[in-house]
């Protein structure tokens, strides 16, 4: 739908595919074309190069935009796009493919002068390397799978006597994983925040920056709300941020819409977390703040028209959130709450916009991911944003599935996440705390 509605006001024609659990959605009626790519499990129909690239063929489809899931990352993908003579609306595979391996990114980041957690120079070669690391950043520290990601293969180490176990557990795990037991090895950071800088580059060798995102708000590595700008940073940490994104695009060569992701500790200082060589779900806070279409400029760099503003540093407007409305059940752990929607009445009003594929009449298969809307509001300062996105989330009736809407609700009414003090943990402890939408 995201992708369709840039295209269309664009003038170019759409051709969309879809599983067959899918026939019936949206994006299927709003394209110009619409093909079937497989049966509903995602292997066979989204993930399917082969039927996917016949489509391409059949259709004379010149471009394809891998969204923000299934293969939008997948270096493979974007290598036989090239082959074929299709454009990839992204970056190029060989951007993606260094940014996949979380300790060569991280060394790629290193050389160009972005700040990246003390620790490990790339991978440990074993124990008697990880204890030279530990005794140089002290402890608590933490070991990541290199093939890893997203939060996957990572431990946290508190006391020395803990490493050669962590270690041997977080390799085998590693391996059984990813099919690659390779670790690095980092101070750990307590109590960071999850900021991150949207990217464009025109492929002609300019990068603007478009400010920062805060997804500090996050649920077992599932961002559950996202912002633009955040409360912690100011105009200085905000353009060294920036000039550090924008170096780590301008090492790998980035071509389109990437995100670079820091955290920021409690001294104020950030570091590389990783890059995300995709457009992502919160892309909208930020276009709300800038006024920029972001998938309207992948698709001009694509077609060799670069960006269509001249500023590097783009200025931030107002403030803008983002709720993601999950079916899934608050009060049942967040299981997924798959069924038919029997309503689905989105707000509406000044500042309030709902990027949505399902309608009424639309099952919410357990197929894919669970996510059913995203609701964005706009205010001229956050407290107003937040005001907005208290009344829209009080007019958005859904039924035939439970939804995200009442954690939202009471994350909404929490006096620290009003005052803006949030960190990567904060969702977690008041769940743990039992005073959040799980005994709403
Ligand atoms: C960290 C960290 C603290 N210190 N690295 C989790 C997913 C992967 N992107 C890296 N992650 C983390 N790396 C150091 N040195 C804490 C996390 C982390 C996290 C990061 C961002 C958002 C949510 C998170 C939840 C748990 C842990």
């Amino acid at each position: 739908m995201r992708v369709i509605r840039a295209c269309r006001e664009l003038g170019l024609q759409t051709v969309a595919i879809y599983s067959e659990a899918d026939k019936d959605s949206l994006h299927v009626e709003l394209a110009d074309e619409a093909y079937l790519c497989g049966p509903a499990p995602a292997r066979q129909s989204y993930l399917n190069i082969p039927a996917i690239m016949n489509l391409v063929t059949q259709s004379g489809a010149d471009g394809v935009h891998p969204g923000y899931g299934f293969l939008a990352e997948n270096a493979g993908f974007a290598s036989v796009c090239q082959l074929w003579g299709v454009k990839f609306i992204g970056p190029g595979a060989s951007a993606i493919e260094r940014m996949g391996v979380k300790a060569q990114a991280k060394e790629t980041m290193r050389q160009a002068d972005v700040p990246v957690v003390p620790g490990s120079d790339g991978v440990v070669s074993g124990l008697a390397e990880a204890e030279e690391v530990a005794a140089r950043i002290g402890f608590p520290l933490i070991v990541k799978a290199s093939a890893g990601g997203g939060g996957r293969g990572i431990r946290v180490v508190q006391e020395p006597e803990d490493l050669a176990g962590a270690l041997e557990r977080a390799a085998s795990e590693a391996l059984a994983s990813f099919g690659d037991g390779s670790l690095y090895i980092e101070r750990f950071l307590v109590d960071p925040r999850h900021i991150e800088i949207q990217v464009l580059a025109d492929g002609k060798g300019r990068v603007a920056a478009l400010g920062e995102r805060e997804s500090s708000i996050q649920r077992r590595r599932q961002k559950v709300l996202e912002e633009a700008p955040s409360v912690a940073v100011d105009a200085k940490l905000r353009q060294r941020m920036e000039d550090a994104a924008a170096r780590a695009a301008q090492a790998v060569g980035y071509e389109s819409a990437g995100t670079v992701e820091f955290l920021l500790d409690q001294s104020g200082e950030f570091y590389f977390m990783e890059m995300n060589t995709r457009i992502q779900v919160e892309h909208g806070v930020t276009e709300l703040v800038t006024g920029i279409d972001i998938v309207k400029e992948q698709l001009r760099i694509a077609m060799g028209d670069g960006l269509s503003f001249t500023e590097d540093r783009v200025p931030l407007v107002g403030h803008a959130i983002e709720c993601r409305i999950n079916a899934e059940d608050p009060q049942k752990d967040f299981r997924p709450s798959p069924g038919m929607i029997t309503a689905f009445d989105p707000p509406g009003g000044f500042g309030v916009r709902v990027d949505s594929g399902v309608r009424e009449g639309n099952q919410v298969s357990p197929f894919y991911d669970s996510m059913v809307a995203k609701l964005m509001t706009w205010g001229r300062d956050r407290q107003e944003s937040i005001a907005r996105m208290r009344r829209a989330l009080r007019e958005f009736h859904v039924q035939g599935v439970q939804t995200t809407i009442p954690l939202h609700l009471q994350l909404m009414e929490d006096p620290e996440y009003v005052e803006g003090r949030i960190d990567i943990n904060f969702l977690e402890r008041r769940l743990a705390g039992g005073s959040f939408a799980g005994d709403a």
